[in-house]
């Protein structure tokens, strides 16, 4: 059985590779790829998941979604690859029409006609929340909401802020408090599935255009990482990390704990208090993975993407 999924992403290199990972996974049912600004403007991230879908050769509706965060000002990401992968303009690379409806709007149709669908999104959570805001029933036909998103630790962004909460944290507020089931898969758990050589090389014996395509989004990766003072840090593979546990929760380790984001603090703003040692008083909300199996985690991409050959 197959499990149908929107896929709500900011692409970017990593969610480009979710794209491919969630048409070639035979356990996937992809029905809408929707996009958000975050990791670049949305008129961007709209054609890099549009050029993903062309690569995979599918045809599911993908739409341009919500340009701006809801509450704070914009925030884009810092580093980017201007060499490889799809964080420059890529004119020579063909991608599919865009459906001329809002991405919100594009996830309300979408789970309204396909009742216990999944959402996974992997950028900022603006669409989502929008989504939920502006259309509630779409919670009752929302099976679950997996977002990777925040951190137990260290944030990625600033020092308590994973990105793609940092970029949105009122929208990321919204979903965490969503009268969905919702799944959050934190840094420390995508970050433990790394972008090796290995990685890299599997895919590259790979045919075809999608797989092409792939190598270069994986290199990219290992070019734009960036380890903390505490010392080199494996390349995570996080975004793909989300659509392949979607396909087949049994790759991660979960537990059920309150967690929250930080909407005032002065030097916290954006950060997410998830209370994995069971300390707050308010009950749970979320299911948080805590850790994935690195080794099937990859092993699910490098299938995923050989169906994707010719
Ligand atoms: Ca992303």
């Amino acid at each position: 059985m197959s499990t149908p999924i929107v896929y709500d992403c900011d692409p970017g290199n990593d969610d480009a590779l979710a794209v491919l990972a969630a048409v070639g996974h035979p356990r996937l049912d992809l029905l809408a790829v929707t996009t958000v600004a975050g990791h670049l403007v949305a008129e961007h991230t709209a054609r890099n998941a549009a050029i993903a879908l062309a690569a995979a050769g599918s045809a599911v509706p993908v739409s341009r979604g919500s340009a701006l965060p809801l509450v704070r000002d914009q925030v884009l990401a810092g580093i980017l690859d201007l060499e490889q992968g799809l964080d420059r303009v890529r004119e020579d690379l063909p991608a599919v029409a865009l459906d001329p409806r809002h991405s919100v709007d594009l996830i309300i149709d979408t789970v309204r006609a396909r009742p216990g669908a999944v959402l996974v999104a992997t950028g900022p959570l603006t669409n989502v929340a929008t989504a939920l805001r502006k259309h509630p029933a779409v919670a009752d036909d929302l099976a679950r909401i997996i977002t990777l998103s925040g951190a137990w630790g260290l944030g990625g962004k600033t020092a308590a802020a994973e990105f793609n909460v940092w970029c949105d944290p009122e929208a990321a507020a919204v979903v965490y408090a969503a009268p969905v089931p919702v799944t959050v898969l934190p840094t420390e758990a995508s970050g433990g599935v790394p972008v090796d050589e290995d990685l890299v090389s599997r895919v590259a014996r790979l045919p075809g255009p999608a797989a092409a395509l792939a190598v270069e989004l994986l290199k990219s990766l290992r070019g734009t990482h960036r380890s903390n003072i505490l010392g080199p840090t494996p390349v995570p593979l996080n975004d793909p990390c989300a659509v392949l546990y979607a396909a087949d929760p049994a790759l991660g380790e979960l537990v059920r704990v309150r967690a929250d984001v930080e909407l005032a603090g002065r030097h916290t703003y954006g950060r997410t208090v998830i209370d994995l040692g069971g300390r707050s008083p308010e009950p749970p909300n979320v299911d948080v993975v805590i850790r994935l199996d690195a080794a099937a985690v990859r092993d699910a991409l490098v299938d995923s993407l050989r169906r994707l050959a010719p």
